[in-house]
């Protein structure tokens, strides 16, 4: 980290903390900024968690997570503490786009600004900046950052959850994104007492029928293989939207299960939101979807995991997916 001696100084003094995470945030982005609230509670600043959108409701049971502000709901509050704020810490995202409600906000705020994250091309807007492509979610790091400024003794029960959830989102529960030392973050966090069933059980298993049924409904009637049936394309139309009123959330994980099958080693996940078209793109080895998202979605990501998005019709999308995949693939096959 850049001048971690000179951070840990300026957090000894009481201050003002804003912690901002990415928009629509998900258990990477919610678990890192909630244990590093706490913390902070604990070293008696006074924080607070600001997203720019809401969060998906099966992270309700998060601690703490009531009293978050919602930039969505309450813009005027989130600008208010982020301007008053000495200390404003960006979590889990690796530019000012990803927070666009608050981006200006941020610009131009007093405070010292510190980023912590793990994606790939990291624009570095931030006066202090801990990024590391290799760490396993937000959450790793910011364990590793209460290790730094030695305040691990803090982390108690509810701080343990937050990493956990932060981590084992981010890993899809330890299948990819894995690191001989994230292994070791666990089990400190186990030996704190981090309820590692219950916080599995609350990530993976409490869907909703409805999110069961619209997988069926991907799958069996939204599903396209592309030549040489190696890649896959799920797509989502506004009429899906509304006839299976999807909600926040409810399409989280759906663009991993086509790489369930041995063949697929690329799947998309499409979806036409109100005027934007917006993509998810996951593969298996050594594809570098972030590259494809980078080049042709307005996107990035990690090489696994990526994301973009076009201002277009569904139509014309899908078209130009199926135009730049299938090159794609074969220079990687
Ligand atoms: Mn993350």
């Amino acid at each position: 980290m850049t001048d971690l001696n000179k951070l840990i100084s300026l957090i000894q003094i009481p201050s003002k903390i804003s912690i901002i995470s990415h928009r629509n945030p998900d258990g990477d982005a919610i678990g890192s900024s909630l244990a590093l609230y706490k913390i902070l509670l604990k070293m008696t600043h006074s924080p607070k968690v600001i997203f720019p959108s809401e969060y998906p409701a099966f992270y309700k049971w998060m601690p703490e997570l009531d009293k978050v502000i919602i930039a969505d709901l309450d813009l005027k509050g989130a600008h208010e503490w982020i301007e008053k704020s000495d200390l404003i810490f960006c979590l889990d995202f690796n530019s000012l786009d990803r927070v666009d409600n608050l981006s200006e906000c941020i610009t131009f705020a007093k405070g010292k600004k510190v980023l912590i994250d793990h994606h790939q091309d990291m624009v570095p807007f931030a006066d202090f900046i801990y990024s590391k492509v290799e760490a396993s979610s937000t959450a790793e790091m910011v364990y590793d950052w209460i290790e730094m400024i030695k305040k691990l003794h803090f982390i108690d029960r509810d701080i343990s959850n937050s990493l956990l959830t932060g981590i084992i989102t981010d890993t899809g529960s330890f299948k990819y994104n894995v690191n001989p030392r994230v292994f070791n973050v666990v089990s400190d966090l186990l030996k704190r007492e981090a309820d590692y069933d219950n916080v599995q059980t609350r990530i993976y298993n409490s869907q909703s029928q409805k999110q069961l049924d619209l997988l069926g409904h991907c799958i069996a009637n939204r599903m396209k293989l592309l030549e040489g049936k190696d890649a896959s394309i799920i797509y989502l139309s506004k009429a899906d939207f509304k006839d299976f009123q999807i909600g926040r959330g409810d399409t989280e994980g759906i663009v991993n299960y086509p790489l369930t099958v041995e063949k697929i080693k690329f799947s998309t996940f499409v979806t036409d939101q109100s005027n934007i078209i917006k993509f998810s793109f996951r593969s298996k080895g050594n594809i570098p979807v972030n590259e494809l998202a980078r080049d042709f979605f307005n996107g990035g990501g990690h090489i696994n995991a990526a994301g973009g998005y076009m201002h277009t019709s569904l139509n014309k999308a899908m078209t130009k997916l199926e135009k730049v995949i299938p090159p794609f693939m074969k220079k990687y096959n």
